[in-house]
């Protein structure tokens, strides 16, 4: 990995490093490898079970709220207290977000689920230049204490539990709460709820991370030392799977990943001092759900028999400790923009499998979110889908209902065998955090979300509404848009009208005594981050005093390599494209050369690097920029890298306005060359976009036939200009 100082470096061209698993991996295991039997992992699901597929299951005759507990955290379960509907929201402004919360509270959601803007999550203020285009898009921007009094104005934070997914910008994000907390009265012991603070997952697959992973794991114990000192009530750590789930990890991958960072966590707060009981008995875990409904419910009792068996390692006295207890959010990649409502069904089986699986909160996506921010109406769906389970079908009445049926109980003992396969790989390695160093955990995520792809385009995994039972009229009628721009002049002014009456000095002075503390590692950061918010200083200028000690870190693109083509290799079409890229070359004596990239903060990457990976198979060469770039930087990029396409990603709505200004500069620098878009893109954008100059769109499930046959085609047009 590696980590510079500033994120404004202009970033040379840089071809991409292709890697191949089987070289790589000390422990070549089979997972991942598609055997055509499941959909998931390779794990082979027969049509009938019977007594004998119990003979290797050690889990047995376990009852709920007793170790290993497979069958529930808790003895009574939902027969005594439901699941928490916790939606997952954050809407432009603070003030826009609140009244959104308290109409979801008002309507039947029981938790608070905050979602912070990229520039807040990426620790810029909305001032900042490269927060332009990001503000308020993707979630909520926070800048500063204000921001978040108003974000719970009439919510009494002493009795809503309140979950933050914030990472990299946890310590000036959760010192804003305490703040704002105060303000209401209420002391860090009266508050509930998680805050995410999960920073291997954002090293691994995420990319929200701020500092190198070294004083990145720093901040997490602080954060956990400090809730378990002062708000013994939250969670300090969501430890997330679903990420992983999103990016294209199968059940054993994402158990395997997460709970091996779950143990990274632990021992990294043990060797600062803390005891076991102190960290893990408020950790707690996130997980994906996704439509493999028998696999998923597995995995989550799964989870429970394999965190069990690691905190024991550490020899807990508390028994609470043991418990493994987790959120689950359906899955936004099995959500399709075409023929959209088939979304509600494919969320309403996916949260039945959170709940035969036994989670302890929920949040259910909306059927639109393949397009844009979910309407009021999807909203509503989405959270009424949580409640009907909870209170029409009487699903709630009985504890865990697949227990000790001959199938799920085998198959939750695979799925315990086979992560803890993956798990002793990573051991293998020294551990969770030195495998993301050496980029083996991205890359076993990124080759099962290539073999995926390939499985979706030939076929095999069937899609409907997509690559089966198509219908030609389908599309979301009620689409909601950010106004970017109003919301940055917004931020904007409430930063100047904040900075114009605060004590200048004493905001200097705490951040000062941040920036010393940063130089050494035996003062906990949060108590300093919090009498800084207090002072009027904001998010961006938090986290700018550690980054002057710490600086910037940048991930190293590497993709895997071969992966989709060997799910291709037979197939008529595919051939024909490798024939064109072969002809291409001829006729050009080289490849078609394509820059791909992102712009501004949004670090969603699988889909980009599942297409760079299979156009690399294919025969291009592959240009893959840096995360978080600006329209300038890939101006510069496309003119030095003599592409002859150029494809952005984009999944954040960022685009919106980012996309313009990079057609301004290559027009400006007289740069003419074919640009395709691909990503979250709704349909209402899409003649502006064309008549933009963008030459081709690709939404989500857009096969990568498709694409490549049209980039060959731009490529060579660019060629005979
Ligand atoms: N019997 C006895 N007690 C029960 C039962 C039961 N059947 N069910 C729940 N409870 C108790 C719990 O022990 C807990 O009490 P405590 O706080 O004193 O320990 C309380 O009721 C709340 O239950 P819990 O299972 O902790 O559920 P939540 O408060 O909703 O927390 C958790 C869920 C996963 C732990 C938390 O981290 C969370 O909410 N995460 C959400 C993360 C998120 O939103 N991420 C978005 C991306």
């Amino acid at each position: 990995m590696m980590t510079r100082k500033t994120n404004h470096s202009i970033r040379s061209v840089r071809p991409i490093r292709r890697f191949s698993l089987r070289s790589a991996a000390a422990n070549e295991t089979q997972i991942g490898e598609a055997t055509g039997h499941s959909r998931s992992d390779g794990i082979l699901i027969k049509p009938v079970y019977t007594r004998n597929d119990l003979k290797h299951v050690d889990h047995l005759g376990s009852l709920p709220g007793e170790e290993p507990y497979v069958r529930g955290p808790y003895a009574t379960m939902y027969s005594e207290r439901p699941w928490t509907i916790r939606q997952y929201a954050g809407l432009a402004t603070a003030v826009d977000s609140n009244a959104f919360y308290r109409k979801l509270l008002a309507t039947g959601a029981q938790g608070i689920s905050v979602a912070f803007d990229l520039p807040t999550q990426r620790g810029y203020d909305s001032d900042h230049a490269l927060a332009l285009g990001d503000v308020g898009k993707a979630g909520v921007a926070i800048d500063c204490v204000e921001d978040m009094v108003a974000l719970f104005h009439g919510i009494p934070l002493d009795e809503v539990s309140v979950s933050m997914t914030i990472n990299g910008a946890v310590l000036p994000v959760l010192a804003a709460f305490v703040v704002a907390a105060e303000r209401q009265g209420v002391s860090p012991a009266q508050l509930k709820g998680t805050i995410q603070n999960d920073i291997l997952k954002e090293f691994l697959i995420r990319n929200t991370y701020i500092y190198p992973p070294s004083p990145s794991m720093r901040i997490v114990r602080d954060v956990m030392q400090y809730c378990h000192i002062e708000a013994p009530s939250v969670n300090s750590i969501s430890v997330s799977g679903y990420h992983m789930h999103e990016a294209g990890a199968g059940a054993a991958l994402e158990l395997a990943y997460t709970l091996a960072n779950g143990r990274e966590y632990l021992r990294n707060a043990i060797a600062a001092g803390l005891d076991v009981d102190q960290c893990a008995l408020r950790m707690s875990f996130f997980f994906g759900i996704g439509i493999d409904f028998y696999t998923e419910i597995a995995k989550l009792r799964a989870s429970r028999i394999i965190w069990n068996r690691i905190v024991n390692e550490f020899g807990p006295k508390n028994p609470k400790s043991k418990i493994l207890r987790m959120h689950c959010q359906t899955s936004g990649w099995s959500l399709t923009q075409q023929d959209p409502m088939n979304n509600i069904v494919r969320t309403s089986i996916e949260a039945m499998a959170g709940v035969f699986g036994g989670t302890q909160s929920m949040h259910t996506n909306s059927f639109d979110e393949a397009t844009c921010l979910p309407s009021d109406t999807a909203a509503r769906i989405a959270r009424n889908t949580q409640l009907i389970l909870q209170e029409e079908t009487g699903i709630t009445q009985v504890v865990d209902p697949w227990g000790g049926s001959y199938f799920m109980e085998s198959l939750t003992q695979q799925l315990v065998d086979r992560a803890n396969g993956l798990m002793d790989e990573v051991e293998s390695f020294g551990g969770m955090a030195k495998a993301i160093e050496l980029g083996l955990p991205k890359l076993r995520i990124e080759e099962a979300a290539a073999a995926e792809q390939a499985r979706v385009d030939r076929g095999e995994r069937v899609i409907v509404g997509v690559n089966k039972h198509t219908t030609p009229d389908s599309t979301v009628a009620e689409t909601v848009v950010v106004d970017g721009e109003s919301v940055e002049q917004q931020q904007q002014a409430r930063l100047r009208e904040l900075r114009s009456r605060r004590d200048q000095q004493a905001v200097e002075h705490s951040l000062a005594a941040i920036t010393d503390a940063a130089r050494s590692s035996d003062v906990n950061l949060v108590p300093l981050a919090i009498q800084a918010m207090r002072n009027g200083a904001t998010v961006g200028e938090v986290s700018m005093a550690l980054e002057m000690v710490w600086g910037r870190h940048q991930d190293e693109s590497i993709l895997v390599s071969g992966v989709y083509q060997s799910k291709r290799r037979e197939d008529d079409q595919w051939r024909a494209l490798s024939q064109r890229v072969v002809s291409f070359t001829d006729s050009y004596e080289r490849p078609p050369r394509i820059l791909i990239c992102k712009l501004g903060q949004d670090g969603h990457d699988r889909g980009q690097r599942v297409v760079a990976s299979a156009l690399a198979d294919l025969g291009f060469e592959v240009v893959l920029a840096p995360l978080f770039t600006t329209p300038d930087d890939v101006a510069r990029l496309v003119d030095q890298s003599g592409v002859d396409v150029v494809g952005i990603s984009t999944l954040a709505a960022g685009h919106q306005t980012l996309l313009p200004q990079l057609m301004h500069q290559l027009s400006k620098a007289g740069i003419k060359i074919p640009v395709v878009v691909g990503g979250v893109i709704p349909d209402a954008e899409r003649e502006s976009l064309e008549q933009l100059g963008v030459g081709q769109i690709y939404g989500p499930a857009t096969p990568i036939d498709v694409i490549a046959s049209d980039l060959i085609t731009l490529a060579e047009q660019h060629r005979t200009q």
